[in-house]
């Protein structure tokens, strides 16, 4: 497994983990070994699979249709980093928070979202998870413990760390994760969540997607460091790298230190190492000549869901048959849930007070 962790403020609090390089992902599928009984059981590792193939099947049928200008307004497409909320949600329950960010479908879609109510927001429809007036980047549900994808780039922590104490005040035993990009990670809100869910050891775990850029600017141009778990020390919580592209790594960093902060251990950094591979906005973006067609490419020969089901294959957990009755399901699924959204209606002007603050108070 990539994940590595050091107790907090000792020293260097962060173990390291490189990237890996394109061909591990598939040599270490090769040679993985017959399945041990320790680990993820079945149900774990097929519900995994089925997440990341729910958000890559959501987000690709999502971005097509906003280059084809059936969906208003912007869409930041998380293809290429399913692992990362595929292997956190696993351990999460409803009543565990989560705040996203502009790039949240494939959070939402992890933590049980539906499609029917997910596309009716991104159409604007009435019956989205926010009555249409959210859209992909207000995205939220309560009854889910998704507190919301968020314009703001680093508006989530904050939050994050406001519901995780909260969870510590009331005295249950509920987390509360904040998934922020590396971009975010240099935002002072991020920081000020980060120094204060440490203070008061809430249970509060922050996920950096770490995919090498904020919009435009890779990381070496917008940040002097390389691991921003380092970050970590400086806050004096635990920092743990990841590989982002392998779920069963993310489950497992994830695993401790959700389970740290549940038996009040307080916060963890975890820094899951990624890629996205459409650009920072939409499919085909604005054109811009800021990476190359090699680093996506050498990136998508790591890819999460490939990898995993050759590993899932080897283990005997699933056959090539079971897999591709996944995605033909999941894709149906798709379809069945535009249909349901392209016929559901707008919502209507009288209702335009409804849900917000108000003089009224509604
Ligand atoms: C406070 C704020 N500053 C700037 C922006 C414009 N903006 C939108 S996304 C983005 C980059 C975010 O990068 P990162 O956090 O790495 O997330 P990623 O897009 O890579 O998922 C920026 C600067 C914003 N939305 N909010
Ligand atoms: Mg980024």
């Amino acid at each position: 497994m990539a994940a590595k962790k050091k107790p907090a403020a000792k020293k260097s609090p962060v173990k390291k983990a490189a990237a890996p390089k394109a061909k591990t992902a598939v040599a270490k599928a090769k040679k993985a070994p017959a399945r041990k009984v320790k680990g993820p059981s079945d149900k774990v590792l097929k519900e995994m699979h089925l997440k990341m193939v729910r958000i890559r099947r959501f987000e690709e049928s999502a971005g097509k249709m906003m280059e084809d200008g059936k969906i208003p307004g912007a869409l930041h497409l998380y293809v290429g980093q399913e692992a990362v909320a595929a292997g956190v949600m696993q351990h999460l329950s409803n009543q565990d928070w989560i705040t996203s960010t502009h790039r949240g479908h494939g959070h939402l879609v992890a933590k049980g979202g539906e499609f029917k109510p997910m596309f009716a927001e991104l159409f604007g429809r009435a019956t989205g998870y926010c009555k249409g007036k959210g859209g992909s980047m207000h995205i939220s549900s309560m009854d889910l413990g998704m507190l919301g994808a968020n314009g703001i780039v680093g508006g989530g922590p904050p939050i994050a760390m406001g519901a995780a104490f909260s969870n510590k005040f009331r005295k249950n035993k509920n987390v509360s994760v904040a998934f922020f990009g590396d971009g975010a990670s240099n935002e002072g809100s991020v920081h000020e969540a980060a120094n204060m869910a440490a203070l008061y050891k809430l249970p509060c775990i922050f996920v950096c997607e770490n995919n090498g850029y904020g919009e435009y600017t890779s990381q070496a141009r917008h940040q002097a460091i390389v691991d921003v778990a380092d970050r970590a020390a400086g806050y004096g919580m635990p920092g743990v790298i990841c590989d982002g592209m392998d779920v069963m790594a993310v489950y497992e960093a994830a695993g401790e230190a959700i389970e740290r902060a549940r038996n009040g251990g307080g916060p963890t950094l975890l820094e899951c190492k990624t890629y996205r591979y459409y650009d920072h906005v939409g499919v085909r973006g604005m054109g811009l000549n800021y990476r190359t067609d090699e680093e996506i490419e050498a990136w998508k020969k790591k890819d999460a869901i490939e990898g995993f089901e050759k590993r899932l294959m080897q283990l005997g957990v699933m056959t090539q048959k079971q897999i591709e009755a996944v995605h033909t399901t999941v894709a149906k699924d798709v379809e069945e849930a535009i249909e349901y959204a392209n016929e559901s209606p707008y919502p209507g002007p009288e209702t335009l007070l409804e849900n917000v603050y108000n003089e009224k108070g509604a």
